[in-house]
């Protein structure tokens, strides 16, 4: 850990370097941020379901998921909350690569994606959102596998490259922790948050944090 000086400085560096958004600063910790209680995931029953506008739905248990073609990013992460966490390990599967390789296969209607978590948690993204290389479906952070506060066994993740080569970055809360299904649809449909008055755009290079629908 770095002292409050030091801490200043890289958070200077950072933002001289054009990495740190609007309104965020610097953590050294990982916080634990979420609605409502801790699931306790039965790993044996877990699955993870593709449905609504795909040719074909299809569902993954833990030890087909972990079949899956598996991607290794480094990523800034950044919360509505205000803090950011640079320079971050994943390791899991990218949807990106799973529409490439035809394991799932959107319909060409399919506009936006839900991510469906444990406890009806929901958060809605446009498909462009999730089929980029700065979205993962993690399974690992910092080389093991997820704490249950950060969303064992499955959870989504996005935030920023270090050379800010990502086309868009949304914070944090568009990554659904304890992830339970994919939902590809037509239509958008406001997940938790956002129904809650957070953006729908939610840029985190924009500083959209909060809609005004409604204020
Ligand atoms: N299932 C679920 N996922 C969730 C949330 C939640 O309430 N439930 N909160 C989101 C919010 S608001 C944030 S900031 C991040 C926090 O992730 P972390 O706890 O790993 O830091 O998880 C997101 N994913
Ligand atoms: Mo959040």
């Amino acid at each position: 850990m770095l002292n409050p000086f030091k801490r200043k400085q890289k958070e200077n560096e950072l933002r001289d370097e054009n990495r740190l958004p609007p309104g965020q600063s610097l953590t050294q910790k990982f916080p634990v941020l979420h609605y409502g209680p801790t699931p306790q995931t039965d790993i044996n029953s877990w699955d993870l379901r593709v449905f609504g506008a795909v040719e074909e739905e299809v569902s993954w248990n833990w030890e087909e998921f972990n079949k899956l073609p598996r991607t290794k990013i480094v990523m800034d992460i950044h919360c509505v909350t205000r803090w950011s966490k640079f320079d971050t390990e994943w390791e899991g599967v990218s949807i990106k690569t799973l529409i490439d390789e035809g394991f799932i296969k959107p319909k060409p209607e399919a506009k936006f994606v839900v991510q469906h978590c444990e406890y009806n948690y929901t958060t809605n993204t446009p498909i462009e959102a999730v089929v980029r290389d700065n979205f993962l479906l993690a399974t690992h952070f910092d080389g093991k596998p997820l704490t249950v506060e950060h969303g064992w066994p499955l959870r989504g993740v996005t935030g920023s490259f270090a050379d800010r080569s990502e086309e868009k970055t949304i914070y944090l809360w568009k990554g659904g922790k304890w992830l339970r299904g994919l939902e590809f649809r037509a239509d958008d449909k406001l997940g938790f948050w956002e129904v809650n008055g957070y953006s729908n755009e939610a840029d985190v290079w924009k500083e959209q944090r909060f809609s005004r629908r409604g204020w």
